[in-house]
């Protein structure tokens, strides 16, 4: 079956997490995407976390999937010159290079547009103009910077980081948008454009609503925080533990037999109320004045989550999930890594996939979240570094085996 991005060719100079997030994904949708990795070293991820001596490491093979290599030194002098024929042939460039590593390789903005005025031009940057704009930047450091951290954790420790990876691989998510956006606009204007995303902005676009609770504290506590009503709040928005960013009250319960991830989210909507307390045995408190309105509940949730985790703490996870589901109070188990790799509904819908590396062997990966009926994904394993850097000056480059090997000579490649 076709796919839709087919016929879109990509120059990926991306590396570690963030870039090949984005290149990923357009590969997946069909985009040939060819990866340009600096001769005998590759994208440093290769080499790093690794679990298997000599095998590319599962960081990188998890983000490199449908993708093809070639080694290239993009600094020498031949290599430049394979790089702007490479400009010439592709449709995208993507980098996420440290400020100015490719102007100072020679490639500014200016000069791409004159190789190829078609060309879309997409970067990640840890900041947009300002005063960190020349920073490299990791993902904590972007959650930091982005508002995440601090607003993110219980409120008597020190701010936190969380186990997902929005700042590199939400900035990703942003630029394949980007990119897609682009090429859309190209259909009618003719002309490509340059794509910015900073990885503070795609973390603080995703902590919006705290940006918003900052402005509603000028006007009063946030009584859906777990500081309200017996809790100090300062001058910005606090972190708010367990609660949910929405204005129903949700917190974390245990439950049976007790282990690190025996826990399951609960949130009480007006309408849940009576069918949680049946539940959990509270008949008694449907009505209860004292009890039965949010307004009533909001200064005491924290008596009532201790009254729905008594109940939980006799039940597992799954089956508080099946009490409570048909009743119409949401919920949901905390799920562990081990429980999601072998989730038979994510296994059914490509969402792990196990795929299969020459030289590592069987590994899982997660796949592609997003599904297009017309363009299924199918997961390909990533490239061992410079597999197609033959094929590639070959075909798109256009060169004949006696120039490819005088280019290997030279160092080139
Ligand atoms: N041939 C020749 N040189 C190459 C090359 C190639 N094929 N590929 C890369 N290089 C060079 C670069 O040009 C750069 O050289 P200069 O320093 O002389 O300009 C050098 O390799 C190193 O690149 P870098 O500075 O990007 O790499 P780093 O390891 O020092 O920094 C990172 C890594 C991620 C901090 C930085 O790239 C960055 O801030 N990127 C933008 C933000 C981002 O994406 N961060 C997410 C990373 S995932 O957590």
């Amino acid at each position: 079956m076709a796919k839709a991005l087919e016929g879109v060719r990509i120059l990926d100079m991306t590396h570690v997490q963030s870039g090949p997030t984005c290149t990923q994904l357009l590969a997946w949708f069909g985009a040939d995407v060819i990866k340009v990795e600096r001769p005998g070293v590759g994208d440093a991820t290769r080499g790093q976390l690794r679990d298997i001596p000599d095998v590319d490491s599962l960081y990188f093979t998890m983000l490199n999937h449908n993708k093809r290599s070639i080694t290239l030194n993009t600094k020498d002098a031949k290599g430049k010159e394979i790089f702007a024929r490479l400009i010439e042939e592709c449709d995208v460039m993507v980098e996420n290079f440290a400020p100015g590593a490719l102007d100072r390789m020679g490639f500014t903005w200016e000069r791409i547009q004159e190789i190829n005025p078609r060309m879309v031009y997409a970067s990640v940057k840890g900041f947009g103009p300002g005063p960190f704009e020349e920073c490299k930047v990791y993902e904590n450091v972007a959650q930091c910077t982005g508002g995440s951290a601090s607003t993110t954790g219980f409120d008597d420790g020190p701010p936190m980081v969380t186990g997902s990876q929005i700042g590199d691989s939400g900035t990703g998510l942003n630029l394949a948008l980007g990119i897609v956006t682009a090429l859309f606009q190209r259909e009618k204007s003719g002309r490509g454009q340059r794509v910015s995303c900073a990885m503070q902005d795609g973390v603080l676009n995703l902590c919006r609503v705290k940006m918003r609770d900052q402005q509603r504290l000028d006007h009063g506590p946030l009584k859906e925080y777990p500081q309200y009503p017996n809790g100090e709040f300062g001058e910005a928005t606090p972190r708010a533990g367990n609660a949910s960013g929405g204005g129903q009250p949700g917190w974390v319960v245990k439950c049976a037999p007790g282990g690190p991830n025996d826990y399951a989210y609960v949130i009480i909507q007006p309408p849940g109320w009576a069918p949680l307390m049946r539940a959990i045995g509270r008949e008694d408190l449907i009505e209860d004045p004292e009890w039965a309105t949010p307004e009533a509940r909001l200064p005491k949730l924290d008596q009532c989550f201790a009254m729905i985790e008594k109940w939980t703490q006799t039940k597992t996870k799954f089956e508080v999930m099946e009490i409570l589901n048909p009743v119409n109070v949401p919920c949901g188990p905390i799920l562990s890594m081990k429980e999601l790799a072998v989730e038979p509904s994510l296994r059914d819908t490509g969402t792990v996939v196990e795929v299969d590396h020459p030289t590592r062997g069987k590994y899982l990966t997660v796949g592609n979240p997003i599904k297009l009926s017309d363009s299924p994904t199918e997961v390909v394993r990533s490239p061992l570094l410079g597999e197609h850097t033959d094929e590639v000056l070959k075909s798109v480059v256009g060169w004949s085996d006696e120039q490819v090997a005088a280019a290997r000579k030279s160092g080139a490649i």
